[in-house]
């Protein structure tokens, strides 16, 4: 007998992603968690995510997007903890009711609603600007300073920890991992704090094959700026 396409476990997956975009942590997760999943571009800088096909998979016109059977699901946290869960011996994510797994929740709020807010400011500050250049500047200013003292929070929040949550690898520090990457964008001009304990998390990720996997498949469609030293290590494997 045939099942029902929602009634399969674990149902078909499609990431619909952007390169280096917020969507990598998602892409990230899905290699990490081993599932069959197929990996569909939206590359937000064509526009492609605006276009007829893309809105009738996410009308809200945004990466990263799941598909899941028949349904579709968005927001990364959803997203990354909904992958950590359909493939929980995988250990994505801590068991749910634990305090651990509060705090992978409160990690992942955290950088979706203010460390990503906070680069959307300097990246694209019309989204809460306007196009009025004063408010542009203004905005984009206040979201510098707020980014140096976001990184300086991040290196309280790791402590002496390996990882985020503690010293395994976890969902949170593929999204971690996606703002590390974007600190070193041409587009900030302050002076960032020197973020060694977040580096150092940045560099374990870097050394997993899922990551270096996923980094590859993105930047064959578009070659993305790496942070200096993670750009040398690819030439020298060569
Ligand atoms: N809160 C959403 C934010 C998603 C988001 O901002 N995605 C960006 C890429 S990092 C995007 O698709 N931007 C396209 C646009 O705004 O045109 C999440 O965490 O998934």
């Amino acid at each position: 007998m045939q099942q029902a396409a929602s009634t399969v476990f674990p149902p078909k997956l499609t990431l619909y992603y952007s390169p280096k975009a917020c969507s990598l942590a998602s892409h990230i997760v899905l290699e990490e968690s081993r599932l069959s999943y197929e990996a569909i571009c939206v590359d937000i800088r064509s526009g492609a995510n605006v276009g007829p096909d893309y809105l009738k998979i996410n009308p809200s016109a945004i990466v990263p997007a799941l598909g899941a059977g028949d349904a579709v699901i968005t927001e990364s946290q959803a997203i990354l903890s909904y992958i950590a869960d359909l493939a929980l011996e995988s250990g994505l994510m801590p068991r749910p009711g634990t305090r651990e797994r509060a705090r992978a929740h409160e990690w992942m709020n955290w950088i979706s609603s203010s460390l990503h807010v906070t680069y959307r400011s300097i990246f694209r500050p019309q989204t809460y600007a306007g196009d009025h250049p004063d408010a542009i500047s203004a905005v984009r200013a206040h979201a510098e300073k707020k980014l140096v003292k976001m990184l300086a929070e991040i290196e309280t929040r790791l402590g002496d920890s390996s990882y985020a949550l503690g010293e395994e690898f976890s969902a949170v520090d593929a999204y971690l991992f996606v703002f590390y990457l974007w600190s070193f964008d041409e587009r900030i001009h302050a002076e960032l704090p020197a973020r060694s304990r977040y580096g150092a998390l940045a560099a374990r990720v870097w050394a997993r094959d899922a990551v270096r996997v996923v980094v590859a498949r993105e930047r064959a469609v578009r070659a993305y700026e790496l942070p200096p030293h993670f750009a040398s290590e690819l030439t020298t494997e060569k």
